[in-house]
């Protein structure tokens, strides 16, 4: 037998208007969830964690990777309490590791999570995708956060063209663009008001991308040892977009970051969350390069492929379309999973809405039957690269 994708979706808890029934007819196996009722910063108790496990196996499938447990933001900053906050991180990654949940997702981006400024761009077939237009970027961070100093960051030609974007907007568009950059999109931990989120930017004030990355080292000196003996892989997840918005420093976003973290933390519990959505945004990402690069600690996957234009925006493209290769990035994986001799969960990130989940409210990016689309092309590819070896 040959080793293969272990397919899974993510799902979002009792509340997630997809249900693990849902999930499990599309042919999965596996589910990657979090205990999203839980505080930031707070631990996973074992009790909670074996309520989930036991939940996800008696629909028939099996509770394979966590994503995420979030790093509160104080870890990031090195602000007040974050030792505190590190016990606790290790704290749930011990009781993971103790009711036999192995694989670990988390993120070291500042304030946000993922970002899109539009959840809802038709494509040409009629099905709506999530997209990042840079223009209406910036027209957010000049014009509605009014961020001091933001025109530094941007070209004369950009902010000609953000105002353009923005004195086209009425109202409700603006305020829409708003909602959708600060108010939380489904799995990030923290959502906004304008004034909030200042705030929340002016606490990385005098932390450049240096010192976040030493902010991440020490993270992953504390706990990696601790995940190492739970049994436990931590996968960190790419910053998604791979580059620095709102002044915000990044350090997840190509190759060259992950090798230092690497250097830094050699242990083979300290992984990667491969991710073609977030790397794939920038054309200087080699996506089979990274996977041969690092096979050996690409301990799960997201697959998804983003389209991006001269301008510096892109929208969610079909799984199987858009700038990634999607046939060399599986061939890459399948080759990998040989070699290791180990399934590496998979699960389709996002998906368009489309068919009969245009008419209902969807959490942007999973909802069921755009994610089914994809799912099955993935499938499909690795079932013929896999034939192909035999
Ligand atoms: C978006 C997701 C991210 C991811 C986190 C991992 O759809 O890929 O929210 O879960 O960044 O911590």
């Amino acid at each position: 037998m040959k080793n293969s994708m272990q397919q899974t979706m993510r799902w979002f808890g009792p509340n997630d208007p997809v249900s693990l029934s849902d999930i499990r007819q599309a042919g999965c196996t596996g589910v990657v969830t979090a205990l999203h009722h839980i505080p930031n910063g707070e631990v996973w108790s074992s009790e909670e964690i074996l309520k989930r496990k036991r939940e996800v196996e008696e629909a028939g499938m099996h509770w394979l990777v966590v994503e995420s447990v979030p790093v509160h933001e104080a870890i990031k900053t090195q602000s007040a309490g974050f030792e505190q906050y590190i016990e606790n991180y290790k704290a749930s990654i011990k009781n993971l590791g103790d009711c036999g949940i192995r694989i670990v997702t988390y993120n070291f981006m500042p304030v946000l999570d993922w970002t899109r400024t539009d959840l809802s761009y038709t494509v040409a077939d009629g099905s709506k995708a999530l997209r990042f237009e840079k223009a209406a970027f910036i027209a957010f961070d000049l014009f509605l956060l009014k961020r001091q100093g933001a025109e530094r960051d941007y070209t004369a030609e950009e902010i000609k063209r953000a105002e353009d974007r923005f004195k086209a907007m009425s109202d409700e568009e603006r305020l829409l663009l708003q909602r959708n950059i600060i108010a939380g999109l489904p799995g990030s931990e923290e959502s906004f008001t304008l004034q909030q989120f200042q705030e929340a930017l002016d606490t990385y004030k005098g932390i450049d991308a240096t010192k976040l990355q030493s902010h991440l080292v020490h993270f992953l000196k504390e706990v990696v040892p601790v995940a190492e003996s739970a049994g436990v892989h931590m996968v960190i997840h790419p910053d998604d977009p791979p580059n620095a918005i709102l002044g915000l420093p990044r350090v997840v976003s190509t190759a060259k970051d992950i090798e230092e973290l690497i250097k830094a933390v050699p242990s083979l519990h300290n992984g990667l969350c491969f991710c073609t959505g977030s790397f794939g945004v920038r054309p200087d990402n080699d996506l089979p390069g990274i996977v041969k690069q690092f096979g050996d600690r690409i301990n799960f996957v997201h697959l998804r492929s983003t389209r991006r234009n001269e301008n510096g925006d892109f929208f969610e493209d079909n799984h199987l379309d858009g700038d990634v290769d999607m046939y060399k990035v599986v061939k890459a994986l399948v080759e990998v999973m040989q070699e290791r001799q180990v399934d590496i969960p998979m699960r389709p990130d996002h998906g368009h809405q489309m068919l009969d989940d245009l008419k209902k409210k969807t959490n942007p990016g999973y909802s069921a039957i755009g994610r089914l689309r994809g799912l099955a092309e993935l499938r499909g590819l690795e079932y013929g690269i896999l034939r192909s070896l035999s």
